[in-house]
């Protein structure tokens, strides 16, 4: 069996050739006929703001993950800090299972544990408190009774004081406190994690564990796969994928 591994596509309508990228590589993973999987491990969407939008652009993607999904091939999702709003009425359009974050799954033989990776971003700490509010079911519950427009408002607002905080912060605080890594690697008993978020793609194989990073999607394309333990990374420039 072979697994696919992807996060931090951060589709939109703004970035047309990372949709055209993403519907060129599902066609691919389609058209090799192989039994396999495909793990959406968050930051799918630039920011998703409810089952209940709908647009061209996004239909497009759907289609696209849906064909995966009835070609046979396992299609797995979990939550990234964008597209937390994700639900059921989303997963069952696409043909998707959600997955929380830190499953453990079994390839090959070994514990793998999959996660998105904020959540071992400890040094900043104002993330962490952000964090906890907007992944509570209690805040997305009232985002969701708001109109479409004040959401699309409100994602939009949140993204620029992102952006504005994010300059501010020195570079090693934004990426992952190693020794929560490893916490949660000795309690759900693995060797290895996939994770996303950082934006610092690698293959990390420090402290006897293997830490696989999964790139985010801009100038270049990212797909981890695994298959009889061999971690691979892919990297494509977006302009690989052509216009049609
Ligand atoms: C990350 C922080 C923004 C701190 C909002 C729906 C909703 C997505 C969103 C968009 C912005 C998070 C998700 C980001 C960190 C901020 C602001 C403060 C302290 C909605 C979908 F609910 F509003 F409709 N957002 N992002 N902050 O850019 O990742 O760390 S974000
Ligand atoms: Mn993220």
């Amino acid at each position: 069996m072979l697994r696919y591994f992807i996060s931090d596509l951060h589709l939109s309508d703004k970035r047309p050739d990372l949709i055209r990228a993403f519907v060129q590589m599902s066609e691919a993973l389609i058209a090799r006929n192989e039994a396999s999987e495909l793990y959406i491990l968050g930051d799918f969407y630039e920011a998703w703001i409810g089952d209940d939008y709908h647009a061209d652009w996004n239909t497009e993607i759907e289609n696209a993950l849906l064909n995966v999904s009835k070609a046979g091939i396992g299609l797995f999702f979990l939550h990234g800090n964008r597209d937390f709003l994700i639900g059921k009425t989303w997963l069952d359009r696409v043909g998707a299972t959600l997955i929380q974050e830190q499953t453990t799954i079994e390839l090959d033989g070994k514990s793998v544990l999959l996660t998105h990776g904020d959540e071992y971003c400890l040094e900043d700490t104002e993330y962490q408190a952000f964090r906890q509010t907007v992944r509570s079911p209690v805040w997305q519950e009232h985002i969701l009774t708001l109109p479409l427009e004040q959401r699309i408002a409100l994602a939009a607002q949140l993204r620029n004081d992102s952006k504005t905080m994010a300059s501010e912060k020195s570079l090693s605080i934004m990426d992952v406190t190693p020794s929560a890594v490893e916490h949660s690697l000795i309690q759900h008993r693995c060797n290895s994690v996939i994770h996303g978020h950082t934006h610092r793609p690698d293959l990390h194989q420090d402290n006897s564990y293997l830490r696989c990073v999964l790139g985010d999607w801009d100038e270049f394309v990212w797909l981890a796969s695994i298959e009889n333990n061999v971690y691979t990374q892919y990297k494509a420039s977006v302009d690989r994928f052509s216009k049609q």
